[in-house]
């Protein structure tokens, strides 16, 4: 196996699971006069085929016991009469549940839309595929966030912004006439787990996306993508009306460019009716945007808002924002440029918000935005792409990432304000939500760049349509439906993705360290490096490492970014004994030998800290040697030899952090750490020319 099925690998169950749940499928009653309703028929009996080795009968009446009944009340006179009450499941919402029809037993799945019935459909299938009781069942799910959506950080020619698993999956040169099957196979995944949204092209691309000839690609995509509910968003340049339009400025207030952006969506709305709408990323990192002309980001978005309005699009203006102009400290910018705008966007507008306030670091604490602009929506946005976690090869589960960021509370309205309720717009009463994914997706055949990165897109996915799921619970249904249902497979399995996480704090940025990677591809320790032309670009501004400590004092007495959080996190912070050591070097400069928790001093900790990463992935591999012969060989010796390449590699973190660190510290280490295997200058002295995913950001 290639892993190119993902977890919709429906392969034939055991004899007694298939005689279960035959009786639950002898006959389907489904529509096939829309696209999706043929999707979802198409879906349940390739699915039913593969993993019961028969489908059940298409049929159109009940005659039988154990029929599988899809549809809406509004286009199934079947499901109609049944009067099930569905005004809460909203328009992506389903209900499953076991009933009696005509004096026979059957499952029905029920929505207002026909992409809700689709979304029950994928839901039906995973009981199947995760071996659970179909007997009786009376399940509700609706989405909590509206916009669940992937971002494509892809370039026009291919490349992919900090992709490890290929080239873009888009073929633009051959779109709009040759739609590649994968598409269909992109979608039906997506839908699978409830994305509803895809941002094709890369924050940091050209105009170019905008002309005609583009634009007719774009809509060729959206055709594909329609059925299977997902609408296409675009990133812009917010210097577009200069690029393509011919004008001289693109000064947000201008009235000549607000017309030209008002055309310009009138003319995408015209070939993709349903087109979502668009992605900026302005003033940040280099990008134009409305601060060009004095202007703020709310203009900026405004202008945009404005032009998608009339056709029900919305604009995902990002407050990833810093500058080399700030002396002080970049944690804080965002939250200063964007907090006093509060109330002043569109109500088309949402605000992503990365995790934590630096940038898609393995820990940070959450971003203070996060419930300090109750007037405005923000939405959540993850790095599934693991451009800082080790690339393709290093087994990361995001999962607990997410969910530590989720749970996280802000106390902006006391106990429970956590970061969950701000973006699924409880907190405030937003109706304007969403989770946002910048995607580990391209050309190689597993999708990803390795079988488990197919879990980051995959619990992605969950958390987006209810950001309150365990994590855990995520990676078992995964596991299961990707590898196998035996337990002395998924108990070991999952228990190992849920400790990697840690795994890869320990060896790169243990106690709140953060950005020790290499400058610009981010492959690899380099805490000794100054070589980037801006100081926040330098592992050195990070750790602030010197002979009495180390850490980034970041409490009242220093850049004061804490006093951004509410004020009983704000208070938890500025305290060094109150401040969680999992972000301590985050928050304070800490002496070395100060003296942790454990009783221990800093020093004694951070070796220990590097080491124990080590060791981590020295166990996971030790518990995938005993996975051997529960799965296809092709799949396990891939993932055998990618963990190997991750213990040599967190073995390099760990020596050549230690070796940097006591450098500067001075300090012997501890009795039973072993010294780093060469010397500091040896690990100085890597360059790696032709970085995956980098060249093209340059
Ligand atoms: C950073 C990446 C950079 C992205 C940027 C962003 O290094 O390539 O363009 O995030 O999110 O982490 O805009």
């Amino acid at each position: 196996e290639d892993g190119y099925d993902l977890w919709m690998r429906y392969h034939l169950l055991a004899p007694e699971q298939v005689k279960r749940y035959d009786s639950h499928a002898s006959q389907l009653i489904i529509g096939s006069t829309t696209p999706t309703q043929t999707a979802t028929r198409d879906e349940l009996q390739r699915g039913l085929n593969g993993l019961l080795g028969h489908a059940p009968l298409l049929s159109n009446d009940i005659n039988r016991n154990g029929a599988i009944i899809v549809g809406t009340p509004s286009s199934s006179p079947l499901i109609a009469r049944l009067k099930l009450d569905t005004t809460s499941l909203g328009n992506e919402g389903y209900l499953i549940r076991s009933v009696a029809v005509d004096g026979h037993t059957a499952t029905v799945i029920v929505a207002n839309t026909d992409v809700g019935a689709l979304y029950g459909a994928f839901h039906f299938l995973r009981l199947l595929q995760t071996e659970q009781s179909v007997d009786h069942l009376d399940i509700h799910e609706s989405p909590r966030l509206k916009l669940r959506v992937l971002e494509h950080w892809d370039y026009l020619n291919g490349q992919v912004e900090r992709g490890y698993a290929g080239a873009s999956i888009w073929d633009w040169w051959k779109l709009p006439d040759w739609r590649a099957p994968r598409y269909t196979d992109y979608a039906r995944a997506n839908a699978s787990i409830g994305i509803n949204g895809t941002v094709l092209n890369d924050v940091t691309d050209g105009a170019t996306i905008l002309t005609p000839t583009y634009l007719q690609k774009v809509a060729a995509l959206a055709d594909v993508f329609r059925p299977y509910g997902i609408r296409v968003y675009l990133s812009i340049r917010f210097s577009a009306p200069i690029e393509i339009g011919g004008l001289k400025t693109a000064d947000p207030l201008d009235p000549q460019v607000q017309r030209w952006w008002r055309e310009k969506a009138d003319e995408i709305y015209r070939i993709i009716p349903d087109f979502g709408g668009f992605l900026v990323k302005a003033n940040s990192e280099g990008q134009p945007g409305p601060e060009d002309y004095g202007r703020t980001h709310a203009d900026g978005a405004n202008v945009l808002a404005d032009a998608v309005a009339p056709h029900g699009g919305i604009v995902m203006w990002r407050t990833f924002v810093y500058s080399q102009n700030n002396p002080d400290d970049r944690a804080k910018q965002a939250y200063e440029e964007f907090k006093p705008l509060d109330g002043r966007f569109r109500s088309n507008v949402i605000l992503p918000v990365k995790n934590g306030p630096i940038d898609f670091q393995p820990r940070e604490p959450f971003h203070p935005l996060f419930g300090a602009m109750p007037k405005t929506p923000l939405m959540m946005e993850f790095e599934i792409t693991k451009e800082y976690l080790g690339f393709a090869t290093h087994l990361v589960y995001l999962g607990p990432l997410y969910e530590e960021v989720l749970s996280a509370d802000t106390m902006v309205h006391g106990k429970g304000s956590i970061v969950a309720k701000v973006i699924d717009g409880s907190l405030e009463g937003h109706t304007l939500t969403g989770m946002t994914g910048d995607s580990n997706i391209g050309t190689d055949r597993n999708w990803t760049g390795s079988d488990f990165n197919q879990a980051n897109w995959y619990v992605f996915g969950r958390l987006a349509w209810n950001p309150t799921l365990s994590s855990r619970a995520i990676a078992d249904e995964w596991v299961r439906m990707t590898f196998t249902n035996n337990n002395a497979f998924v108990k070991p399995v999952v228990d190992m993705m849920m400790g990697s996480r840690e795994a890869v704090v320990d060896y790169m940025t243990p106690l709140g360290l953060v950005h020790l990677m290499g400058p610009g591809h981010h492959y690899g320790p380099a805490p000794w490096d100054a070589s980037e032309s801006r100081a926040d670009w330098r592992p050195v501004y990070y750790h602030r490492a010197d002979h009495e400590g180390i850490g980034f004092d970041r409490t009242s007495t220093g850049s004061d970014a804490v006093a951004q959080y509410a004020p009983p996190v704000a208070e938890q912070f500025n305290d060094l004994k109150q401040t969680p050591e999992q972000f301590l070097l985050f928050f304070h400069h800490v002496p070395w030998d100060y003296r942790m928790r454990s009783g221990q001093t800093l020093w004694y900790e951070l070796v220990a800290h590097y080491s124990q990463g080590v060791d981590d992935v020295k166990q996971m591999r030790e518990t995938w040697r005993h996975m051997d012969g529960y799965i296809d060989d092709q799949r396990y010796q891939q993932v055998a030899s990618f963990l190997a390449i991750q213990q040599k590699e967190a073995q390099w973190w760990r020596d050549a952090c230690i070796a940097y660190f006591q450098s500067i510290s001075g300090l012997p280490l501890p009795p039973g750490y072993a010294p780093p295997e060469k010397s500091l200058k040896y690990y100085e002295s890597l360059t790696f020319p032709f970085v995956p995913g980098y060249s093209s950001w340059q």
